[in-house]
């Protein structure tokens, strides 16, 4: 079994560094928040498997091959020959703002049914990734969320909720409704502080909805942690110079899961997190300057941690 089983919609990305109407040239990679954790997971040494929905396709040729090569289990990755491999394009415009357009509509991920997941989940976990991405994909992504995390609930795995809002997929209101049905069977929620209105009015209802962390991510300001237990921790950020901060946020939430799996304390865990993030934003891609485990020492905690 896996320490970590997530899913959802990895594309084919391209991102320019100047507008496209301008002939900029484009990089081809690999993009979708699940997959970046899954990356990261695998880079810390840990046994992480994506079981999302590809094309028949090039695309997804090019997914799979990174994954691998990443150390993702893939096995249980599922193939639908009607549907393409999503795509995105991300132009990074004046003054470092990205501009992203999505070719996702009916894509293969868009399609993914519980059954879809069925191996995946009977070949088992300790915990299972979740984002609000995949549940603004369509009803049978969500319904897919949802019986991946009764199934998890049902066999003691920890349930871990990403709210990673994409505006672009789905309406406030959509989330609100959906993120708040589902709150109940997450043990941990992570969440931007623009995002936690969403799924509550104040941490406390999810916490007193059974949830047994919550952690919210401040960018540059760090991080906070509460606790069922009414513990209160903050962690400040790394300060590096931010090249490119897409995928931080899947950056920091695979270090907290890492430091989550090996068992370290609440503190070490979010010491982790936000060095994993750190990575990633003075680096270029979602994913590609995420740390091996043994590069993590390379960045010492930053002061005012509770771990030095
Ligand atoms: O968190 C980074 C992701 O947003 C990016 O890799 C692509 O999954 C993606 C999305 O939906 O934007």
């Amino acid at each position: 079994p896996a320490d970590v089983l997530t899913f959802g919609e990895t594309m084919l990305s391209w991102q320019t560094d100047a507008p496209l109407t301008g002939g900029a040239p484009a990089r081809t990679a690999v993009a979708g928040a699940e997959s970046n954790v899954a990356i990261g997971l695998a880079r810390l040494g840990h046994r992480v498997a994506w079981a999302g929905r590809l094309g028949a396709d090039e695309p997804a040729r090019l997914i799979l091959r990174t994954l691998r090569g990443e150390g993702v289990d893939v096995r249980h990755v599922t193939t639908d020959p009607q549907a393409p491999t999503g795509a995105l394009l991300r132009e990074r415009l004046v003054g470092g703002v990205n501009r992203v357009h999505y070719w996702r509509a009916g894509s293969a991920a868009s399609g993914q049914r519980p059954a879809h997941l069925a191996a995946a989940l009977a070949a088992g976990a300790r915990v299972l990734h979740l984002t609000g991405i995949t549940c603004a994909l369509g009803p049978g992504p969500l319904a897919t969320v949802t019986a991946a995390a009764d199934h998890a609930r049902e066999h003691g795995w920890t349930v871990v909720l990403d709210i990673n809002h994409r505006t672009r997929l789905w309406s406030t209101e959509q989330a609100t409704d959906t993120l708040r049905r589902l709150r109940d069977r997450v043990d941990i929620l992570i969440a931007s502080d623009d995002e936690l209105p969403l799924i509550c009015g104040d941490v406390n209802e999810l916490l007193a909805a059974g949830a047994r962390e919550v952690i919210v991510k401040r960018g540059g300001e760090g991080a906070d942690l509460y606790g069922a237990d009414g513990r209160h921790l903050h962690q400040p950020a790394h300060r590096v110079t931010a090249v490119d901060t897409v995928g931080a946020g899947d950056a920091f939430c695979a270090g907290y899961l890492s430091g989550l799996l090996d068992g370290l304390e609440t503190a070490e865990r979010l010491g982790r997190a936000g060095t994993v993030a750190a990575f990633t934003v003075a680096a270029h891609g979602d994913w590609e300057g995420l740390p091996h485990r043994d590069e993590l020492a390379l960045l010492q905690a930053p002061p005012g941690s509770a771990i030095r």
